[in-house]
């Protein structure tokens, strides 16, 4: 009796040590998935940002990438995020943590508008 008892143990212990390793690998595999799926690409081109709106989930982050021959910036109309002065080829990203809609535009250009709506 004590021999099965010790085996249901052993048994009961090495299936706590998959399940755990189960948990690990599907949590890791989440927290990798996550965010390339919820990024967002805008291009900045011809004195314009395109998308104008973009909607992420919260969490992602936006990628700005300047296309134009001409430097741009990309500044929350709230002072949420500010880039630098981007020249052509160049990227600024922000990563938002709070749900809310983003106003921005390019600092060079006021009359360069866009959105981002995180959910
Ligand atoms: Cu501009």
């Amino acid at each position: 009796m004590t021999n099965n008892n010790m085996w249901i143990e052993g048994l009961a212990a090495q299936l706590m040590i998959a399940m755990l390793l189960l948990l690990a690998v599907s949590a890791s595999l989440t927290a990798n998935d996550r965010p390339s799926a919820a990024n967002a690409e805008v291009k900045i081109d011809n004195f314009s940002f395109g998308p104008e709106t973009v909607t992420v989930p919260v969490g992602a982050t936006v990628t700005w990438i300047n296309r134009d021959d001409i430097p741009h910036t990309v500044v929350s109309t709230d002072g949420v995020f500010k880039s630098k002065v981007r020249d052509t080829d160049e990227k600024f990203s922000y990563t938002f943590t709070k749900a809310g809609t983003y106003s921005y535009f390019c600092s060079v250009h006021p009359k360069m508008t866009g959105k981002v709506v995180v959910k």
